[in-house]
């Protein structure tokens, strides 16, 4: 009975490379807690990967270390429905439906899309252009109402709002319209390189991103290479505006040792940007390594995973079929004839 007046949670991540400390911090840290709450989706979202080209085998290999890592960051899979995007057929067929009530000019103003049209303006696919379509359907498909993400896909929630209200104006009411749940100091972590743009896994400067999994040295030589700036003075670790490559390294070790940024600007005055820079390495890898260890763990049972990824599906699968139905419906298709 309890679970019937649980709101729903959705999120996701795509499995195009190596899971990275933004995508941590922003999005999957913040859904543990979430789990004791709502009656929680996280999912796998492979075909998302597909609008930038990947290599096929990797993909595969990459989709089973996220899941391990999703159960090695705490997400549990008797508590939550973790699943594979591509094993619940709904979410390509919904997000069909939904084409026809999004225009083209709303996609055509997604700052991702223009963004990943620059990085890959040899591949400026309709999937890339339609990203926000499907990650609408995946969300609409469950009724989720809230939906933990990063400030970087907050457009994208926006517009699942206005798909969602637009559908039910029109259809009458089938959608529940979601809200974004946004963490505040995670919610954009930058670039160890380039702190004015955000830690991406596909960012092709390896300085630049902190993995999951990295090892400590490579966490170490990493922060101890991350752009700041050339002032000397007793407070040079300061949170602002003008400083945003301390600000960034001040906001992951604030979030990765639980010491709050003002705490962390006093206990560092008077010490340079060396022992600072040595500190939050130290904060870092004490989050990572109990994270790789278990998910190295989890990833030598892949008999386990495959029955996590089973249920999921299956469980998934009961849900959407009743939503996609019920749109179908809605917009006049006839019913399979049985
Ligand atoms: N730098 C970041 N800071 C905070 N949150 C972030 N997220 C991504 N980067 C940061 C959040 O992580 C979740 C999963 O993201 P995704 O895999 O669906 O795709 P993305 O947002 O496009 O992330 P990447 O790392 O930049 O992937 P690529 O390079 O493949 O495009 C989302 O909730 C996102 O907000």
């Amino acid at each position: 009975m309890a679970d019937e007046v649980k709101k729903r949670v959705f999120s996701g991540v795509q499995p195009t490379g190596k899971v990275t400390l933004g995508n941590y911090l922003g999005a999957i840290r913040n859904w543990t807690p979430l789990q004791q709450q709502y009656d929680c989706l996280f999912c796998v979202v492979d075909l998302h990967s597909l609008t930038v080209e990947q290599v096929p085998a990797e993909l595969r290999k990459n989709t089973f270390e996220l899941t391990a890592l999703y159960i090695a960051c705490g997400l549990d899979p008797a508590r939550s429905t973790l699943f594979i995007q591509s094993h619940v057929h709904e979410h390509a067929e919904l997000a069909w439906i939904l084409d026809t009530v999004t225009y083209v000019g709303e996609l055509g103003r997604m700052t991702q899309f223009k963004d990943k049209s620059r990085k890959h303006a040899d591949n400026i696919n309709m999937g890339l252009m339609n990203y926000p379509v499907l990650m609408a359907s995946d969300i609409l498909l469950y009724q989720a109402e809230l939906v933990p993400v990063g400030k970087d896909q907050v457009q994208h929630v926006e517009l699942t709002r206005d798909i969602a209200q637009r559908f039910n104006a029109r259809y009458s009411d089938t959608f529940a319209v979601p809200q974004c749940l946004l963490s505040k100091a995670g919610a954009s972590i930058k670039s160890l390189q380039d702190p004015t743009a955000k830690m991406s896994k596909s960012d092709p400067n390896e300085n630049a991103v902190i993995t999951l999994t990295d090892d400590a040295d490579a966490v170490r030589r990493k922060l101890r290479r991350a752009v700041t700036d050339s002032d000397t003075s007793a407070n040079c670790v300061r949170h602002s505006a003008d400083k945003p490559g301390v600000s960034n390294l001040l906001n992951i070790y604030s979030l990765c040792s639980g010491v709050s940024v003002e705490q962390a600007e006093r206990t560092f005055e008077g010490k340079g940007y060396g022992v600072f820079k040595d500190a939050v390495a130290d904060a870092v890898i004490s989050v990572l390594q109990p994270i790789q260890a278990e998910q190295k763990r989890l990833l030598a049972d892949k008999a386990y995973i495959e029955s996590v990824l089973r249920q999921g599906a299956e469980q998934a699968s009961h849900i959407a079929q009743k939503t996609l139905a019920k749109v179908y419906r809605k917009v006049g298709l006839v019913p399979k004839i049985r």
